[in-house]
């Protein structure tokens, strides 16, 4: 039977990074057993339009909590779906757990509402009450309220460290207005909202494809910007010629670099979140993570399932044996853009509009020699493809052309 037991209630519309933060900082200052969440019920009066469903909003708790054994989620109050009267809750937690000692945890917005609430005193009675201000200004502010609450015979605990302000409106707002977000909340969470494409409803685009125009404008630097408009076009043009879905060819080419000016911590972390192991050559290759997660992020944060679509960007910088013909098409689209300009540019071009696999051979033969001239390690999945074409077209003897340096 846990003895510690915070209750921290709110709309959660979505759950953020910093009430993660603010949960777990009071369950290790409290020593907290555990601190339950709880989404509140919304009557449906009340429900703004840019506001997510009550489910879709317990979901994002649940995917939110669950690295944390010491955050749990309730949906009591909204399987009660009357008005979410805090000291209802209360009670009933009190129920549930008679010899707990109850503490309530508050944004500090809604800390400096305390005394109004229906039935405070029942409600101070039953629970510590705790708030973490956001910087110094607010930490005198809900000190001195905290002072009169006790004045009433409240417990009250205003931490010393202070909570950064982000919001949920902020987060619905970068949602709405289209841009990513970078962060603010857990990746699970955001893979929620774009599978389920919530806080969109206020932006109408025509397609797909003119959200990730969006999407990677906000992610990229304007040459690199340039450089996957410029890889979308080759790769729609090499998939018309050689009978690959020119649509998702586009696609693929739209969000290849996607996570290429995504600093590399950031990428690792999107790995980690998403359970994907690193071999040891990427391990010691920054240059391959953008590839692996940016196929991650297409896959779990944009909600892409296309399974073509995700390999093709997983393998667009090794490439590997058994490419499928989507993948060769952006492999050596990336390679023969118009924006790009290394030495022999126009004979890859020249190849590519030939013969596919010659130009593979020369394109993968280009890349190992350029590896190994500046030592870095060749991929396990480079070598492989190479070996292959080898293998397929004969020539056993040695690597064939040798490109000079220079990409
Ligand atoms: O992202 P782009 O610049 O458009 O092109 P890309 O995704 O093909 O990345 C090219 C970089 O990746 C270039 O610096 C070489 C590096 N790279 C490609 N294959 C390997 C590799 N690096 C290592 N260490 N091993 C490889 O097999
Ligand atoms: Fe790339
Ligand atoms: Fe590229």
């Amino acid at each position: 039977m846990p003895k510690r037991i915070a209750l921290f209630g709110g709309t959660f519309d979505p759950i953020h990074n910093g009430h993660i933060e603010l949960a777990l900082a009071f369950a290790s200052l409290l020593s907290l057993d555990r601190v339950i969440v709880m989404p509140t019920f919304i009557p449906p009066h009340k429900l703004k339009n840019d506001m997510a469903p009550a489910v879709d909003r317990l979901a994002m708790c649940r995917l939110a909590c669950a690295p944390y054994k010491e955050l749990a989620v309730s949906d009591l109050e909204i399987n009660r779906r009357g008005a979410s009267f805090t000291i209802l809750t209360l009670e009933e937690l009190h129920r549930q757990y008679p010899d707990a000692q109850l503490f309530l945890l508050t944004g500090a917005d809604m800390f400096l509402t305390l005394a109004t609430w229906y039935r405070f005193a029942d409600i101070a009675r039953l629970a510590t009450l705790c708030a973490a201000p956001r910087d110094d200004a607010d930490a005198a502010c809900l000190r001195e309220y905290a002072n009169d609450l006790e004045a009433q015979g409240a417990r009250c605990v205003v931490t010393e460290f202070t909570v950064p302000a982000w919001s949920s409106t902020e987060v619905r707002r970068r949602l709405q207005n289209g841009e990513t977000l970078d962060g603010e909340v857990p990746s699970a969470v955001a893979a929620y909202i774009a599978t389920n494409r919530l806080y969109t409803q206020n932006r109408q685009y025509l397609n797909k494809e003119e959200q990730y125009i969006d999407i990677i404008r906000g992610r990229l630097t304007p040459r690199r910007f340039e450089h996957s408009l410029a890889v979308a076009r080759q790769a729609q043009h090499l998939a018309e010629k050689y009978g690959a879905d020119p649509e998702k060819a586009r696609i693929a080419g739209l969000l290849h670099d996607i996570l290429k000016d995504t600093d590399g911590d950031s990428q690792l972390q999107i790995l980690k979140d998403f359970g994907i192991l690193l071999d040891a050559v990427e391990q010691k290759a920054p240059k391959l993570w953008h590839a692996r997660a940016g196929a991650v992020f297409l896959q779990h944060i944009l909600g892409i399932a296309d399974e073509e679509i995700l390999r093709a960007v997983r393998y667009h910088t090794t490439a590997r044996a058994g490419m499928s013909l989507l993948e060769t098409v952006l492999y050596l689209a990336d390679f023969t853009s118009d924006d790009r300009e290394y030495s022999d540019v126009d004979v890859m071009r020249e190849l590519t509009e030939r013969d596919l696999e010659e130009a593979m051979r020369y394109a993968v033969a280009y890349t190992i020699d350029d590896l190994r001239a500046e030592n870095r390690p060749v991929h396990p999945d480079t070598l492989a493809c190479y070996h292959e074409i080898l293998e397929r077209t004969g020539d056993t003897n040695g690597k064939g052309q040798t490109p000079e340096n220079g990409r």
